[in-house]
């Protein structure tokens, strides 16, 4: 189908001028609404306006512009069998539709915008064209997305037309777009409460997601898998992470979830940190005053684990801390960045995937968690920050934490968050020790954390994800050595829990706040 005429509609002008002069070059006519219009006469750009097309001015402040039978019968007319209705119209026809929406979504989330104004950007002309021109696929190529305007340019000068398999292709990416649109528009009414405040989870959500790339396999090679991204996912999130590693080897399944799992532990940290985690677990983090000591202490702390594990660091990867992770073998490491040297070092691994995030945003932190369970979502919000609650706690046995306990239990605690449940992370200063994970009963978990740590567990403290039930666990922790705990407190049994920490010398700190991760 060759290119004749072109309607170009679009509130986002990016790209537009070099886009409509390259048509304009080919001998395509360009007909277009108000604002575009004018950009392209400014340009020096020959374009008729729509208004004059039509012979209808536009009204309503813009409201009415483009729908009108001229516009959208050019758009959805299947040529020779409807050319008698296009005469009877006045009509032509249109061959490529260029259209961007209003910025509905930018408005919605700007603070000082009015509810009048986020209305006012509700767009219906735009995605009607961009609606009929999709439905027409066979005939006419939709564009509403300004970074696509390099690939129609190419097929034109390749193909003399756009190809069908690309019309298609932009026709399945157009409703994808207005669909994510509409769930925007209605996320916001059914958010919005009478007041103009905003209720965290509206009555309808969709959620726009596009595929990335298939993955080789799910959980397990005879699963199928592929991985999502979410449309205008956060800098700095995983989605957007650029992949550096030699070959540029894609991530599996299972390295996505860990990663992730990795990422998240790591931004609870200030200082230079590390976390290691193994199966969504972390098995060693440290914070300390450089990246290469906060790694080294990470992966000592188990360092059987460690081997195949997934490394997430909190500042940009230096030489000296790449010479100490090509020591083991690992999967993947992911950083906001790695320095050139570092890079040096660590391609030289074969299959080592290497993640820059990029620097990361506090929002992220803000962004909603959903699982899914049978037919449906459920949907929440993340777990603020655990820093501040072991020194807010409360001190509930005779002897109060030394101030070197009470530095070892106030990291732990914010590493126990990151921990499945039952957690039991145990800690000497800002390293963990020992990790007990994803038991069923809290006092094997210690009796795991233990384990791990050996001898090191001797003059550890111990951070517990949720109460003790029994005085067991307490006993278990002394047994070994531990000398103080954090926990939430809570239990029926509390006092039989803080008399058995008295009983074995133990200084024991309710924080009041639970932190189960499922
Ligand atoms: O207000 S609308 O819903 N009514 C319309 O008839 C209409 N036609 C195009 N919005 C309409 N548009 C939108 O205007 C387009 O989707 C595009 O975002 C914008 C381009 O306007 P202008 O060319 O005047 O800058």
């Amino acid at each position: 189908m060759p290119v004749r005429t072109a309607l170009l509609s679009v509130s986002d002008k990016t790209g537009l001028v070099p886009f409509a002069r390259a048509l304009a070059e080919r001998g395509v006519t360009l007909l277009s609404s108000g604002g575009t219009a004018r950009s392209l006469a400014d340009a020096g750009i020959p374009v008729e306006t729509v208004e004059n097309y039509t012979g209808s001015p536009e009204v309503m402040d813009g409201r009415v512009k483009t729908l009108h039978p001229r516009v959208h019968g050019g758009i959805l007319a299947r040529g020779e069998r409807d050319r008698g209705d296009l005469e009877r119209l006045g009509a032509r026809e249109i061959d490529l539709v260029v259209v961007n929406l209003y910025p509905f979504e930018r408005v919605a989330q700007a603070s000082g915008s009015t509810h009048e104004e986020i209305v006012e950007n509700i767009d219906i002309g735009g995605p009607s064209m961009v609606r009929s021109a999709a439905k027409n696929h066979a005939r006419v190529t939709i564009v509403c997305d300004p970074q696509d305007y390099e690939r129609v340019l190419a097929e034109l000068a390749a193909h003399g037309e756009v190809t069908q398999a690309v019309r298609s292709e932009l026709a399945a990416k157009a409703f994808a777009h207005t669909a994510a649109y509409d769930a925007a528009i209605s996320g916001y009414l059914s958010s919005r409460q009478e007041d103009g405040s905003r209720e965290p989870f509206p009555r309808y959500l969709t959620l726009p997601y596009e595929r990335a790339y298939s993955l080789r396999y799910g959980e397990n090679p005879h699963q199928k898998g592929a991985f999502y991204v979410e449309r205008g996912a956060a800098a700095g999130s995983l989605a957007r992470a650029e992949s550096l590693g030699a070959g540029g080897k894609e991530l599996s399944f299972n390295n996505l979830v860990d990663v992730e799992a990795a990422l998240d532990a790591v931004r609870e940290f200030d200082a230079p940190a590390a976390v290691v985690v193994k199966h969504t677990n972390p098995c060693g983090v440290a914070e300390a005053d450089s990246l290469v000591t906060a790694y080294r202490e990470a992966r000592e702390a188990d360092a059987v684990s460690a081997f195949g594990g997934i490394v997430a660091l909190n500042r940009p990867v230096d030489a000296d801390t790449a010479a100490v992770l090509a020591e083991t073998f690992l999967e993947c490491i992911v950083a906001p960045s790695f320095e050139p040297r570092a890079l040096e070092v660590l391609r030289a691994k074969k299959n080592l995937r290497l993640l820059a995030t990029g620097a990361w945003l506090a929002a992220d932190h803000e962004a909603l968690q959903y699982k899914r369970v049978g037919g449906g979502l459920v949907v929440q919000s993340r777990d603020a920050s655990a820093k501040g609650e072991v020194e807010n706690g409360k001190v509930v046995t005779r002897r109060a934490p030394t101030a070197e306990e009470l530095r070892g239990l106030s990291f732990g605690w914010r590493v126990c968050k990151h921990v499945k449940s039952n957690a039991i992370v145990l800690t000497r200063g800002t390293r963990t020790v020992g990790v007990g994970a994803g038991q069923m009963s809290r006092v094997i978990s210690v009796q795991i954390a233990c384990e791990k740590a050996g001898d090191g567990a001797r003059g550890t403290v111990l951070s517990s994800d949720a109460f003790f039930p029994f005085p067991d666990g307490v006993e278990a922790a002394a047994k070994a050595g531990i000398t103080a705990i954090a926990q939430p407190g809570g239990s029926v049994k509390d006092p039989d829990v803080i008399n058995a920490a008295d009983a074995l010398g133990l200084a024991m700190v309710f924080t009041g706040v639970r932190h189960f991760r499922h």
